[in-house]
């Protein structure tokens, strides 16, 4: 196989090198964070107040985690290490409540995260000659602006078609000849049944390859959608506070995800007793990112549950490669690629009076999509026999759901007293998706 390296300096790096380089990414990126509140009080207590007591690259170990709850309560500028008119963007996820956890990103670390990305893409075998349309959402979430513009840092003819709309895609792909396609897996199995479904031969379009990520699937998944659009899937693993994509990508082996080590500082850790675990074992991985001055984060929990692969990879990368990301060590669910807590739920419904007090969260596959329902229990007062104010409340709780998660869910009332009720600990969340992973 011919690898190309959009930097190969980087890429091929020596691990001697790649450490030294930490470990002054590091310094600085500490430096970066002793000008928050967040990390001036918390590096304080660890007994770090400047980034000369970081000696070597074992004294990362002496900083405390840092948690989705942390960038919560530092809401909405404790994190923010610049001041406010050097930042020219900001990108936000779901928190566990109506709180996002928001990044702020200067000039130069929108070029940084952009040269992650093109790495990415590079490595995949694409180049300029390559036409790109980004089917993933733009606006707050970070993969389709991520990947635009890692997609024009290449070179590529970029076509900025975001998700949905199936039968566009298809006469976008067919107009300019489209060789590479980005999305959610769930989202390439639903372009192909609706390629079937609409008539649109596979060869009346180019796709040579995808990239794929947001959310969780298996290598079957993989080899599915590589067999039935022939084309080449990679996998793509990032998150919104370490950028967003750009932080883990497949090379042409596809065999686990090169972490950019030079812009990012993994470990992983067993999530119960937090010690760290041995290469070739799983556990929660946590990033430190080195190539962010804005929004420095240090020794984030990002609660995916993955692990380091032994060996080196033929394709003569120095960096780490990590396992398929299997799961998570908390409750989040990912629905369609959009990050939704449970908790986000509870706090819309029962912020409603005439809703009662038991709930159930059920995800199911509706054909290749995920569709959420949500049942809601009526208090008694409210539960007659009129179906108008009924449905008024269904609406509004869709409604008010849908602004706060972004997913248009199903809505059931039911009568007061009738959903199941467990004898233990009480379950919220059914999630009856087939696991493959
Ligand atoms: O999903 C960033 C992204 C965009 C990645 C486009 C890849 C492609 P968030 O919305 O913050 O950011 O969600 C991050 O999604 O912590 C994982 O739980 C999950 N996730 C992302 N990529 C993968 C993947 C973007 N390849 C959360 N496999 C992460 C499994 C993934 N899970």
């Amino acid at each position: 196989m011919i690898y190309q390296y959009w930097n190969e300096k980087f890429e091929k790096m020596p691990r001697t090198e790649l450490e030294a380089w930490q470990l002054e990414r590091l310094r600085e990126t500490v430096a970066c964070g002793l000008r928050t509140p967040f990390y001036r009080k918390r590096l304080a207590e660890s007994g770090i107040t400047e980034a000369r007591d970081i000696k070597t690259l074992a004294d990362l170990r002496r900083i405390p985690f840092t948690t989705k709850s942390d960038l919560r309560d530092g809401f909405p500028y404790g994190f923010l290490a610049v001041p406010k008119e050097e930042v020219i963007r900001l990108h936000a996820s779901s928190g566990t409540t109506g709180i996002p956890t928001t990044i702020y990103l200067s000039r130069g670390d929108i070029a940084r995260w952009t040269s992650f990305v093109a790495r990415c893409i590079y490595a995949t075998g694409c180049d300029k000659t390559d036409v790109f349309q980004n089917m993933i959402t733009y606006g707050l979430f970070t993969g389709g602006h991520g990947f635009h513009a890692g997609g024009e840092e290449v070179g590529m003819l970029v076509i900025p078609s975001g998700p949905g709309n199936t039968t566009r895609q298809f006469r976008l792909m067919q107009d300019f000849g489209t060789t590479v396609v980005h999305a959610t897996p769930s989202f390439l199995l639903h372009v192909e049944s609706k390629m079937k479904e609409e008539g649109v031969g596979r060869d009346s379009v180019k796709l040579k390859r995808a990239f794929a990520g947001a959310e969780p699937y298996s290598e079957d998944t993989r080899r599915r959608i590589e067999e039935l659009l022939r084309i080449d899937v990679y996998n793509s693993y990032g998150l919104s506070e370490m950028n967003g994509p750009g932080v883990a990508f497949e090379c042409q082996e596809k065999n686990g995800l090169h972490l950019w080590e030079d812009g990012y500082i993994a470990e992983i850790i067993n999530p119960e007793t937090l010690e760290p675990v041995p290469d070739g074992e799983r556990g929660e991985l946590v990033l430190t990112i080195l190539c962010r001055e804005a929004t420095p984060i240090l020794r984030y929990r990002t609660r995916d549950l993955t692990g380091f692969i032994p060996g080196p990879c033929p394709c003569g990368r120095t960096h780490r490669r990590l396992y398929r990301i299997t799961g998570r060590s908390d409750d989040m669910l990912i629905i369609n690629g959009v990050n939704v807590f449970p908790s986000q739920i509870e706090e819309v419904i029962m912020a409603m009076k005439e809703v009662g007090n038991n709930y159930l969260i059920e995800i199911e596959k509706d054909g290749v999509l995920d569709r959420l329902t949500v049942k809601t229990e009526v208090t008694a007062a409210t539960f007659m026999d009129d179906t108008r104010p009924l449905n008024a409340l269904k609406e509004r709780i869709r409604r008010t759901l849908q602004a706060s998660i972004t997913i248009n869910p199903r809505v059931e009332l039911h009568e007061s007293g009738s959903l199941p009720v467990s004898e233990g600990k009480a379950v919220r969340v059914r999630d009856l998706r087939p696991r493959d992973v």
